[in-house]
């Protein structure tokens, strides 16, 4: 069976294919990715050479790169090619609609015309907007984005169920929680406040750091996506959460303290605009219906996290000392 992964150099997209070749040797590998700041073939070093794995650079939001490619015979279609970044995304929307609206329109019509038997859109809880202390989003939980970034993948899940009911493409829509794990661009909150601890540099923790998100390790969604492929139902949505609710500052202290690094680190800055307070996931459906459940306990998976950024030093500091200084000297400069 051969899959079209795009955005495989990404940190969910590099799990995911890194989990898949281990598994089984069923699959063909196409990972398709334009490698913005945050694609790092690195991520995928380990299976370069696999024959199974083959890499081509190209943009989702470039109809010929996209109509080439999808002509190859690609059975499956797993869509992880995105901006998804929410600051980043407040800052500046432009690439979001680009890539994240118009990117996967033009793979959803590449798939078309090409007879794709699934397409997976990966999505995020995150178009479901923000819960109050209390409840869960399940999959008919209303679509209530709040930033650029959830707009855009509202917009892009919205599209994808359109050419489901207009054109019988066979779309299937996955939205998970927040993932952590290995190869996570550091600039999210995980892998960010690793690496600042172990540099003895600041922890910026927006607003009150009371805002909670429901965290699930990497490989745990990685599963989830397979089980998702070889049984889940066309035209449906399947929500994916790790049963870990947790504060921000839950998660910061924790950090501090698997580290043997001070509170003192801590610093509360400037909220996020627009701060999503509460997000919490129903997996119900998938877990009833796929047999699906996740393997990590938090506190396995935070502290395994935690050993891999400690032991892959030179991973990091490539990227915080490497092309991307300037980003981290800026919000370093913010901090002191
Ligand atoms: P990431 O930013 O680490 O990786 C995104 C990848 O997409 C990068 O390799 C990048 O080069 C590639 N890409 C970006 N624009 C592209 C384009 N125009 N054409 C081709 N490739 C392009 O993101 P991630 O955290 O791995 O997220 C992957 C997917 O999972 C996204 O769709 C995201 O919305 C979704 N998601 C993420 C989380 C999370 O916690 N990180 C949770 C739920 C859902
Ligand atoms: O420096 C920080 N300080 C801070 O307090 C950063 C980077 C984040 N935060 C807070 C904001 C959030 O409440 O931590 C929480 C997590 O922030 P992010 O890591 O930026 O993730 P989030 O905004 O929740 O979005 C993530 O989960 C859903 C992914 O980035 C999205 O791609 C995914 O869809």
């Amino acid at each position: 069976m051969k899959l079209l992964v795009t955005g495989g150099a990404g940190f969910i997209g590099s799990n995911f294919i890194l989990s898949i070749l281990k598994k089984s040797e069923e699959y063909q590998v196409v990972n398709f990715d334009v490698l913005t700041y945050a694609g790092n073939l690195a991520n995928l070093k380990s299976v370069e050479k696999n024959p199974s794995y083959s890499f081509i650079k190209g943009d989702i939001a470039d109809n010929n790169a996209v109509g080439e490619v999808m002509k190859t015979g690609i059975d499956v279609v797993i869509n992880f090619a995105a901006e998804s970044h929410v600051d980043r995304s407040i800052m500046d929307p432009n690439t979001f609609i680009s890539t994240n609206v118009l990117g996967t329109n033009l793979l959803l019509s590449a798939a078309r015309e090409n007879n794709i038997k699934l397409f997976i859109q990966i999505s995020t809880d995150e178009v479901y907007g923000s819960l109050g202390p209390t409840g869960l989003f399940t999959e008919d939980s209303p679509l209530d984005p709040t930033s650029p970034y959830s707009a855009s993948k509202t917009s892009a899940d919205l599209l994808a169920l359109a050419y489901f009911k207009t054109y019988g493409l066979p779309v299937i829509i996955t939205r998970c929680s927040n993932n952590y794990g290995p190869y996570q661009f550091p600039e999210k909150l995980i892998p960010l406040f690793i690496t600042n601890a172990l540099e003895d540099k600041p922890l910026p923790v927006y607003g009150d750091g009371m805002n909670i998100r429901d965290w699930i390790h990497a490989e745990d969604h990685a599963s989830a996506i397979e089980a998702v492929m070889k049984n889940g139902r066309p035209g449906e949505v399947y929500n994916i959460g790790g049963n870990s609710e947790r504060t921000n500052i839950e998660i910061t202290e924790y950090i501090l303290k698997t580290l043997g690094k001070p509170k003192s680190l801590i610093r509360f800055v400037e909220d996020r605009l627009g701060h999503d307070r509460r997000y919490a996931i129903d997996s119900t459906k998938i877990m009833s219906e796929l047999g699906w459940k996740p393997q990590y306990s938090f506190e396995k998976a935070m502290d395994e996290t935690v050993l891999w950024y400690t032991e892959n030093n030179s991973w990091w500091e490539e990227i915080k000392s490497g092309k991307y200084k300037d980003y981290y000297l800026n919000l370093y400069g913010k901090l002191e």
